[in-house]
């Protein structure tokens, strides 16, 4: 029997070999890569997974994990006719909610704004969160260790796992889902896999972490005199709040300039070449943190960083706020093609960062800067534009190399990251290669060969 017919027999019509019914899942989000695959299969359970494994090694098959399909590294595109594209959609119960400990069982198919509400409606509050949340899915997050909007105060997705159910290279099943805080019984096996984009094994389930859901929010839109003053706001903001920072973003006037171009309706309420989006955020009594937002805003424009600000005095105002920095990447898509990095320095560094890379890239003018992000997290999309009326495409054949290479070496040299929150996927193997410690790749290459020596998972990610 073969590999697919053997799959249709476990799983009915939830394996397909159809083109048409492949297609959208073949290719990822950013239209960088279209790949192929034997079949498509929807598993519902962790049996099935394990069930699917175990057809895959019987036949000598490798297999490609798939979320959401959001990410922006190519992870979960398979990439020959021979893989088994696993999606985890169906595989999305959340299992328990535990109110007094504050966590959550759920399944890796789960759609990250789902898992919100069904948490929000226990009045607790799963602090993940990015513009993709209403298609990403748990199980992406974790295999990418996904990092999004609230980084600062709450950590990565990564941190805020207690347990893991994966399914092996071999088709068995680890289980850590223990909803303990403390557990202290030998190396922690689940951080092997939150990263690894599916190339140890399939996540299936997490336990999480939950907080008390906040009850008040405070958000700010600041102009700022520069991005060092922006970088001097933030302990600022954190030492006046009681450390109730949640967001600091940055958008520079460059960006909001593609917004105006490209999205209609979003207008910034302030001018200036420099912004945050600050907000504050806590389980507190109501207005507790108003009076903190007003001193600290004081303060930053008495201390000449901030030009000039505006609070949101309402939920559709805080809505606002956030649409200008969420819809940056629709606004680059729309203006064609765009050479995007995801760089990381230490926060006081930044400045540092953002002074010297206009100064190196200027050799490769003409082109169009679109810089944002979290820079409470000392991470910025330094993303690279084609100038005006020019061909995207044909820009970023001929100078995304020497482009990329010049974010991510001034990142290197800073002792940063050329790959702070997006991972790896198929897209930046050969930085990875580049950039990481000699060490630390034979390392990784020697866990990759002790747990996957067949080299069943998501063959040819994260690492060639
Ligand atoms: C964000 O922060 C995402 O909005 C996407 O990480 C970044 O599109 C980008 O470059
Ligand atoms: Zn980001």
């Amino acid at each position: 029997m073969t590999l697919v017919n053997a799959l249709a027999g476990l799983l009915g019509d939830r394996c397909t070999a159809s083109a048409d019914a492949m297609a959208s899942y073949l290719e990822d989000e950013r239209g960088l890569y279209r790949g192929e695959a034997a079949c498509l299969v929807f598993p519902e359970s962790t049996d099935e997974v394990a069930a699917v494994v175990r057809l895959c090694v019987e036949h000598g098959a490798s297999l490609v994990p798939q979320g959401g399909n959001t990410g922006y590294c190519g992870g979960a595109t398979p990439s020959s006719a021979t893989q088994v594209l696993l999606n985890l959609s169906r595989l999305n119960r959340i299992r328990a909610i535990d109110p007094v400990g504050m966590t959550v069982t759920a399944e890796a198919g789960v759609i990250l704004a789902n898992l919100h509400d069904a948490v929000e409606a226990e009045d607790l509050f799963f602090p993940l969160s990015m513009g993709s949340e209403g298609s990403c899915q748990l199980g992406g997050n974790l295999a990418t260790n996904a990092g999004g909007l609230a980084v600062l105060k709450y950590g990565m997705a990564g941190e805020l796992v207690l347990g893991l159910e994966v399914v092996l290279p071999d088709g068995s099943v680890l289980n850590t889902l223990k909803p303990l805080r403390k557990d202290n019984t030998g190396y922690h096996l689940r951080q092997l896999f939150l990263g690894a984009e599916g190339t140890l094994g399939v996540i299936t389930a997490a336990v999480l972490k939950l907080f008390p859901r906040p009850t008040e929010f405070q958000t700010a839109w600041l102009s700022v005199s520069g991005v060092a003053a922006a970088c001097q706001l933030l302990p600022l903001a954190r030492r006046a709040s009681g450390d109730c920072v949640t967001s600091f973003e940055y958008i520079s006037g460059q960006s909001l300039a593609l917004l105006a171009q490209h999205v209609e309706g979003l207008r910034p309420p302030l001018a200036g070449e420099h912004h945050v989006l600050l907000e504050l955020s806590g389980a507190l009594p109501p207005g507790g943190l108003r009076p903190q937002l007003e001193q600290l805003l004081e303060q930053a424009l008495e201390a000449g960083w901030a030009e000039d600000a505006v609070i949101a005095e309402s939920l559709d105002q805080r809505r606002a706020l956030w649409a200008l920095r969420e819809n940056i990447p629709e606004a680059e898509k729309r203006a064609g093609r765009s050479i995007k990095h995801d760089v990381s320095v230490p926060i006081a560094d930044i400045p540092a960062y953002c002074e010297q890379a206009p100064r190196r890239l200027a050799a490769l003018e003409p082109l169009r800067l679109s810089i944002y992000g979290h820079i409470g997290d000392g991470n910025l999309h330094y993303n690279v534009l084609a100038p005006e009326a020019s061909d995207p495409a044909a820009f970023k054949t001929d100078k995304g190399e020497a482009i990329s290479r010049v974010v991510h070496d001034l990142a290197a040299e800073m002792g940063g990251s050329f790959s702070a929150e997006h991972g790896i996927g198929q897209l930046k193997t050969a930085e990875l290669a580049r950039y990481g410690d000699p060490a630390a790749l034979a390392l990784m290459r020697a866990l990759k060969l002790a747990i996957d020596p067949e080299g069943r998972m998501n063959p040819g990610k994260l690492l060639d």
